[in-house]
């Protein structure tokens, strides 16, 4: 995993907590940072797997996590419902996921919780975690949650959707169909915009008129805000806030959170060929772990011996999950159509 940054409380940019205004004890504070360096490290452990061979494709949420853990936290497990993007290794970890899982599926394997194997790697989705499998079309997941969330409404169900999307994808018909189909019925659900500047090659300024994706909220009659996506905390109290309004039966809620593409697009792409060398020299000074981590030293949360044990106990839940996912079956040939047409059908 990559190493920890230097820590020290006068590092530039390191904010206040505030953790606790926000309702977050000192342990929540640590779970999500925890969880922060969890799904990076299974992120990278995956382009390792990529680059010996073993998986197809990767596509990363590296940069983003920050802003999908503190986005899943005031979730409710087994209660909400999820539609993720290709991005949300974080997202879906955090709503319950396993490093396991997400291993096993980007390896294809028969019994992956995702879809038995017959998926591309980065679909996440899984009935008993309530979370939707995406579609490689982007933006088909924002219409699944609100689908979600109506069919909750109908049935008077306690129930609140999430989803999330890139800033490309927030200029997708559907998305704009879901989101007003949304605000006109009030439903309770959350449109979470991962806005990492760019869509594949595609940059901001040449995807976004007016640059943000969040003031689109009010022409939908719904509040639309933009955070700080390196900060977990600013994010968690934009999503709880959205969560609460749902329940309340007070509608749906945009939350832009501005994040960095630590990576190029996806395994088959190369950066540096589209983006400034200069831009990408200092991408890792964003890096959300190592932002994070510096305003919980400052706060006297973490120390280096922590930080270290926390490090090594990560690596090691990473190593067992690969172990255990590597030795997992392949799917058997004669299944090939499981799931993929009606069973019994002509
Ligand atoms: C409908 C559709 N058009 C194009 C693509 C190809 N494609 C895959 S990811 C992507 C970029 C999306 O960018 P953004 O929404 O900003 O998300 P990011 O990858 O930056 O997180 C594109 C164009 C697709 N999968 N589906
Ligand atoms: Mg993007």
């Amino acid at each position: 995993m990559s190493e920890p940054g230097a820590r020290t409380a006068d590092s530039p940019h390191v904010t206040e907590l505030k953790h606790r205004e926000a309702g977050l004890s000192d342990d929540d504070v640590l779970g999500m940072y925890r969880q922060m360096l969890l799904a990076r490290a299974v992120d990278e452990r995956m382009w390792l797997m990529q680059r010996a061979g073993k998986i197809a494709f990767v596509i990363s949420g590296q940069g983003h996590e920050a802003a999908q853990v503190g986005t899943a936290w005031p979730m409710r497990r087994n209660q909400d419902w999820m539609a993720p993007f290709y991005r949300s290794i974080a997202s879906v970890l955090t709503f319950g996921m396993t490093p396991e899982d997400i291993v096993s599926a980007h390896l294809a394997k028969g019994d992956d919780v995702s879809s038995g194997g017959r998926q591309m790697p980065g679909h996440y989705g899984a009935k008993r975690y309530n979370i939707v499998s995406l579609s490689s079309p982007v933006g088909t997941q924002v219409l699944h949650a609100v689908g979600i969330a109506m069919g909750a409404w109908v049935r008077g169900e306690d129930v609140v959707a999430i989803t999330s999307f890139g800033e490309g994808t927030s200029n997708q018909g559907e998305v704009h169909e879901a989101m007003n189909f949304a605000g006109v019925h009030r439903l309770p659900v959350i449109f979470v915009c991962e806005n990492n500047g760019y869509a594949i090659s595609v940059p901001l300024d040449r995807q976004v008129g007016g640059l943000s994706v969040s003031a689109r909220a009010h022409g939908y009659g719904f509040p639309g805000v933009t955070v700080d996506g390196s900060d977990p905390i600013a994010c968690y109290v934009a999503a709880k806030e959205a969560h609460d309004r749902a329940q309340r039966g007070e509608g749906p809620s945009l939350i832009e959170t501005r994040v960095v593409r630590l990576t190029s697009h996806s395994s088959d792409d190369d950066q540096r060929r589209y983006r400034d060398p200069a831009e990408v020299e200092v991408l890792r000074e964003h890096d959300p772990i190592m932002l994070f981590g510096n305003r919980l030293a400052a706060a006297g949360l973490l120390t280096e011996v922590n930080d270290n044990a926390l490090r090594a106990e990560v690596k090691a839940e990473v190593n067992a999950a690969s172990v255990h996912a590597e030795a997992r079956p392949d799917p058997d040939p004669a299944t090939a159509e499981r799931w993929v047409y009606a069973e019994g059908a002509d």
